[in-house]
């Protein structure tokens, strides 16, 4: 990619580019929330939409010079609305977190209890993770998987008739298989509480069709823009008709204030792309993909944890395989150019900085093409790199075969 200005101009900053360019070119990034978005949505990025202030929304602002920025939030909405089937949706949360944020603030009151998936299990930190903000002012109470790694419902409903919370929140960012929304939903309904679902995982498998779609199920629900949806970094927040205004008003003037308009309008370009047959395509070939994987590793004798996958995701206990901690693992991976990260497994006894699993997903690779025949490939690397760890040997030939896949499936070229 050219960068001319920024050569001249800011030569450390450059530097670092050329460096990220080149790393995610001759590297394979296997981070389950990471992708490769179009060249089209880095256009829009990096466009004069970043100079505008636009608080407020389409034909209701509190500054001027809003006739383009109008336009680009408007397409943004119709098309999320479209992509999806919802009712309303708010394009304006700056990430997963906010928009997590804004959504409870929407329909809760401090000291409100919420039922969320408990960390370890694949629920995500703003879940109810006592570190955060939200556990500070919301009573969380966290539910866990079964050995199996299914979801019981009857527990969940036990534990919502006990707790009486005002909102039951499904959606993971480690948990591999599939909810049943109409359970939640059912379940949410008896006990009078909101439903809400973040779906930032699964949300380009659920706008491709390649996974059941949980807007009709639930009040709210959330999303990032990139994972799977292979956008810029972002949220955005849907909910049914009668919670809009009580959502808007709680993105802003209630949490944020400027909304960012390039990302906005990137945001848009994405969500266009994604109502393409060929995302659909792409959503499909992504669950083939970590199915390939899943087998794989399996027949590579790896403990997959929660017994397989239903996304794009594999979570595997390699400490359990190898006796070598998540962290061991990532390390030597990236020594080959496979970026995974280390990740907690249910009720994990180790640490969270060096946990028990690492957690593998396909979305980026399937962008640059790779289908099952190069998933198997890859399977043999991620073995063979983690059981001759330390042969460097080996490990410089695994990095050059990793290299060349690489070249073979080229980005921004
Ligand atoms: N950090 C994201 C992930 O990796 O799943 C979630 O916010």
């Amino acid at each position: 990619m050219q960068h001319n200005i920024l050569k001249k101009s800011d030569k450390e900053i450059y530097r670092a580019l050329l460096g990220e360019e080149r790393r995610q070119k001759e590297g394979l990034e296997m981070i389950a929330s990471e992708n490769y978005v179009s060249v089209a949505v880095l256009e829009a990025l990096g466009t004069v939409f970043t100079n505008k202030y636009s608080e407020g929304y389409p034909g209701r602002r509190y500054y001027g010079g809003q006739e383009f920025t109008d336009a680009v939030e408007t397409l943004a909405i119709a098309r999320a609305k479209k992509l999806f089937g919802a009712e309303h949706a708010n394009v304006q949360p700056l990430s997963g977190a906010s928009a997590n944020l804004a959504a409870y603030a929407a329909i809760l009151k401090p000291g409100d209890t919420v039922l969320g998936m408990d960390l370890s299990h694949g629920g995500h930190l703003t879940h109810g993770h006592p570190v955060t903000l939200s556990a500070q002012i919301y009573r969380f109470v966290r539910y866990k998987t079964e050995p199996d790694g299914s979801l019981d419902y009857k527990k969940l409903e036990t534990l919502a008739k006990k707790e009486k919370p005002r909102l039951i929140l499904a959606g993971f960012s480690a948990y591999t298989r599939q909810l049943d929304y109409a359970k939640f939903s059912a379940i949410a309904k008896k006990a009078q509480a909101y439903s809400m679902m973040d779906m930032a995982h699964i949300a380009g498998l659920v706008a491709g069709k390649a996974l059941p779609n949980p807007i009709p199920y639930f009040d709210i629900v959330t999303t990032t823009t990139h994972k799977t949806l292979r956008g810029p970094r972002g949220g955005v927040i849907f909910c049914k008709q009668e919670l809009a205004q009580a959502i808007d008003k709680s993105v802003f003037p209630g949490l944020q204030g400027g909304p960012h308009m390039h990302i906005i309008a990137a945001k848009a370009v994405a969500f266009g792309e994604a109502l393409k047959p060929a995302f659909k395509k792409y959503a499909e070939q992504t669950l083939k993909n970590a199915k390939a994987l899943e087998k794989e590793l399996a027949k590579h004798s790896y403990k997959i944890v929660f017994g397989g996958t239903d996304n794009h995701m594999i979570l595997v206990d390699v400490f359990a395989t190898l006796q070598i901690s998540g962290k061991e693992a990532e390390r030597a991976l990236d020594t080959v150019g496979i970026t995974v990260n280390k990740n907690m497994i249910p009720d994990d006894t180790r640490s969270p900085l060096d946990p028990s699993g690492i957690r593998i997903g396909v979305p980026a690779i399937t962008t640059r093409g790779m289908r099952e025949k190069e998933v198997r490939q890859l399977a043999r690397v991620i073995d063979k790199t983690l059981r001759q760890r330390d042969d460097q040997k080996t490990l410089k030939q695994l990095r050059e075969e990793v290299k060349k896949l690489c070249k073979k499936f080229p980005i921004y070229h």
